[in-house]
């Protein structure tokens, strides 16, 4: 029998290293769930798509390698789109692989029929039809070495069903032609060094890719430590009043010479205006090259590749010790001196910084931190330092952090995962504690019950005054009953004392957690700015 769609479809997949598929089933899709059955590809499946695609964006910014979501047709395909944006804007390495209508009934009212290509296209890199059973290999090939090439990001294919179910000819083996940007020329990388060599207080800002994981991090930093200039990534929604980056917020301003690696000048750096009118501006980036106003030089170019040829110019000439360096790491690190007697406080409800306390002897041993939006999620931000961290992204949307943990579980199995967020976001995806604990993913959610959506409630205090706060309220709800009642463990904390021993019963529990902590609903801390996601 000649093997079909379904199964060369999982057999270029397996060949592409990938082990894991995150989905939730449908119609379309079956063949292929069919076809994973006796081989090495396992299926997480879940409560809703854009969980699905959550848990593959962690997987991709945690791994470097490309997470994979199915998904089917339709409303199952639309329901992933949210996500898809997240992993857009978090430049995480993502294959979204939708089920369609077979392509005879396209046009004609197909069941689930929509143009998932066009819905997909405007958060994705590339999306496509797999539309011939003999390009599947390749087209998949295609598909995982586009995620993770250049600026990295999310790919759509969507997989008409008769393709799937029908035969699939053995399929042609052709390398997967995926254009990467080089690196800067050498004449343009002498013109950088140069200009780095001129200026007294030299900043390298990032974007999330390039802020995280060996492979593109490290040149980074050589060429930082090399020239003496201060990197900072930009990853939040906050953009520069990101809570993490602290006192440093403060200290863009002082900036001569901006190296932006990868890093658009974006609403995150109000279009150039968080920097001083005569500072110069040269932008790097994978895709585009195009001169806007504020940018002194702009080339298309891989960043870390770049930084690589910038570093090992730089090496060859002496660079004057000047501190500033120092200075912006200081700045960053500092956290106000009046936190410190917060930290401690018994005061209830109790303080999100009370809480933070009690979670940092985890995340200094090691536990990975998964922070999502909302006020509560900032307070953490800004008083933890974990030497590793997924938060929401760029993308400034709430409810990834409870499946992103799930994914974070499974990408690095050994470590303890710690997902925070407010009771509003806990709301999106709790039922994916169900798929947590049937995919042996014990993580523990520790919500912060301030019984309200905060971040837009204080948003309405600051606009519109105490009179004019509406819509925005919740109840104190027994979240930890949630994951009581689907099979995991919960803990309701109300006094500051309860924090640690319910942290460690939960930490300890080998089943999924949530940590309920009744907190005291305070605007997020801000270091020059504020408002926002
Ligand atoms: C998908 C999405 N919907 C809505 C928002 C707007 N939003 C940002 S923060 C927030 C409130 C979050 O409330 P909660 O999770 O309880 O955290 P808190 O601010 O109360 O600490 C809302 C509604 C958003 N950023 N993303
Ligand atoms: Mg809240």
């Amino acid at each position: 029998m000649a093997a079909t769609g379904a199964s060369r479809l999982v057999e270029a997949l397996a060949a592409g290293g990938v082990r894991r598929i995150f989905s939730l089933s449908g119609n379309q899709i079956l063949s292929v769930y069919d076809a994973t059955i006796g081989r090495d590809v396992a299926i997480v499946h879940t409560r809703h798509e854009a969980a699905a695609v959550h848990m593959a964006d962690a997987w991709g910014r945690l791994t470097d390698e490309p997470g994979v979501a199915l998904v089917t047709a339709g409303p199952g395909h639309l329901n992933a789109i949210s996500a898809l944006y997240g992993a857009r804007m978090a430049e995480s390495p993502v294959v979204l692989l939708s089920g369609a209508s077979p392509r005879a009934q396209r046009g004609r009212g197909a069941f689930q029929e929509v143009d998932q290509v066009g819905a997909a296209r405007p958060v994705v890199k590339a999306a496509w039809s797999l539309d011939d059973a003999a390009r599947i290999g390749d087209d998949v090939a295609r598909a995982l070495a586009l995620a993770t090439s250049g600026r990295p990001g999310p790919v759509h294919l969507s997989l008409p069903g008769d393709v799937l179910e029908g035969a699939a000819p053995e399929p042609a083996l052709v390398a997967p032609a995926v254009v990467t940007p080089p690196a800067v020329a050498e004449r343009e990388a002498l013109a950088i060094v140069a200009l780095l060599a001129e200026a007294k207080r030299p900043l390298i800002i990032t974007g999330p890719a390039l802020g995280r994981g060996r492979r593109r991090r490290a040149p980074v930093d050589r060429l930082a430590e090399v020239t003496g200039a201060a990197v900072l990534t930009i990853e939040s929604p906050r953009g520069v009043n990101d809570p993490w980056l602290r006192g440093a917020t403060a200290v863009l301003a002082q900036a001569d010479l901006v190296l932006l690696l990868g890093k658009p000048l974006d609403f995150s750096l109000r279009f150039g205006t968080a920097f001083a009118r005569d500072c110069r501006i040269v932008a790097l980036d994978p895709e585009s090259a195009a001169p806007a106003p504020h940018l002194t030089l702009a080339l298309g170019a891989d960043p870390a590749a770049s930084a690589v040829r910038l570093a090992a110019i730089a090496a060859t000439r002496a660079w004057p010790s000047t501190g500033w360096r120092d200075q912006v790491a200081a700045a960053r690190r500092a956290t106000p001196p009046a936190w410190e007697e917060v930290r401690r406080s018994s005061r209830a409800p109790i303080h999100p910084l009370r809480v933070c306390a009690a979670l940092a002897p985890h995340v200094a041993a090691g536990a990975t931190l998964v922070a999502d939006g909302g006020e509560f999620g900032q307070w953490v931000q800004a008083a933890l330092d974990p030497p590793e961290r997924l938060i929401n992204g760029l993308s400034g949307s709430i409810g990834s952090a409870l499946p992103m943990a799930i994914g974070a579980r499974l990408a690095r199995p050994e470590r303890p995962v710690l997902a925070v967020m407010g009771d509003g976001t806990f709301g999106f995806h709790a039922f994916e504690l169900d798929t947590a604990l049937r995919c042996g993913a014990p993580i523990v959610v520790v919500v912060g019950n301030d019984a309200r959506w905060n971040a837009e409630h204080t948003l309405q205090l600051r606009h519109y005054g105490v009179e004019r706060t509406v819509g925005c309220e919740l109840l104190p709800a027994r979240y930890d009953r949630v994951a009581e009642a689907l099979g995991g463990h919960g803990e309701l904390v109300e006094r500051a004392e309860d924090l640690e021993p319910a942290l460690a019963r939960a930490l300890a529990a080998g089943r999924p957690a949530c940590v309920n902590v009744l907190i005291e609903g305070v605007a997020a801390p801000t270091f020059g700015g504020g408002g926002g996601h």
